[in-house]
């Protein structure tokens, strides 16, 4: 509540200003555009996954769902929906984040300190690793995975020792931006959507600030979950047919959208 006070004075603020026609902020101080997003078309998706990580490869969607006793991690057929090959995460563990680095999907978990890594074919489990904070997005820049852990930071890990390379802070209008969740790379850009929210930020890799603000609402709308925990979650680029797709926790569908 505290935050959405102080936007309200921020907003009282800045048209005091413009009233008083004083100079214009500096360009860190300004927030980033909201943009309209058009959906392509949309697809059949498990409406019992609690999405946490998606990503698309080689024609499918390679999916991670959470929550204790019902985690996975999933090769599922964009047109049908189907799940084609499911490996399921012992009850202890809440499956979060996944990324692709050289056809081994690495997953990572909530609060349990600890990742796994499949061999993308099979979904055969290779090989665990331990990292600190808590586990949210994960996405693959080519060279570096990127971790989000619900703060403003993004995390840089290696994707053969899963140490931590670097940092990022994700700021917008000079103020840093919470809650990031599930990630994507998508040309030259790490896209975050925002637990909680109907937005997702299309983040500039190298200052971390936010170039632009995709507006979700449209299709928030249309699914109209009363389950306040069936948020927006899940973005997945399909590089060479260059589609961009986008779920949410146990939404019915998967859309494809188009963004400016
Ligand atoms: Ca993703």
């Amino acid at each position: 509540m505290r935050r959405y006070i102080a936007l309200s004075l921020a907003a009282v603020a800045v048209s005091i200003g413009f009233g008083r026609q004083q100079p214009a902020a500096p360009a860190a101080k300004i927030r980033a555009p909201l943009q309209k997003i058009r959906v392509v078309r949309s697809y059949p998706h498990d409406p019992q996954a609690f999405t946490q990580g998606l990503l698309f490869d080689g024609g499918f969607l390679y999916e991670s769902t959470g929550r204790e006793g019902f985690s996975s991690v999933r090769k599922v057929d964009l047109d049908t929906g189907a799940i084609l090959k499911i490996s399921r995460l012992t009850p202890d563990y809440f499956g979060e984040g996944l990324a692709l680095f050289e056809k081994r999907l690495i997953q990572l978990t909530w609060l349990n300190g600890k990742g796994f890594v499949y061999e993308k074919e099979t979904l055969r489990l290779i090989e665990e690793f331990a990292f600190d904070p808590e586990g949210w997005g994960l996405t693959c820049d080519g060279k570096k995975l990127v971790l989000s852990d619900g703060t403003a930071e993004l995390r840089f890990l290696d994707p053969a020792t899963f140490k931590e390379v670097g940092r990022l802070a994700v700021t917008d209008g000079g103020r840093p931006v919470l809650n990031l969740n599930e990630l994507e790379f998508v040309r030259g850009e790490i896209l975050a959507n925002i637990w909680m929210k109907s937005v997702i930020a299309r983040i500039d890799p190298v200052s971390g600030r936010v170039k632009a603000w995709l507006d979700l609402e449209p299709v928030v709308r249309e699914i109209d979950s009363g389950d306040t925990d069936a948020v927006l979650n899940g973005i997945a680029y399909d590089a060479k047919g260059d589609r961009l797709f986008v779920t949410g926790k146990l939404w019915p569908k998967i859309y494809e959208i188009r963004i400016p």
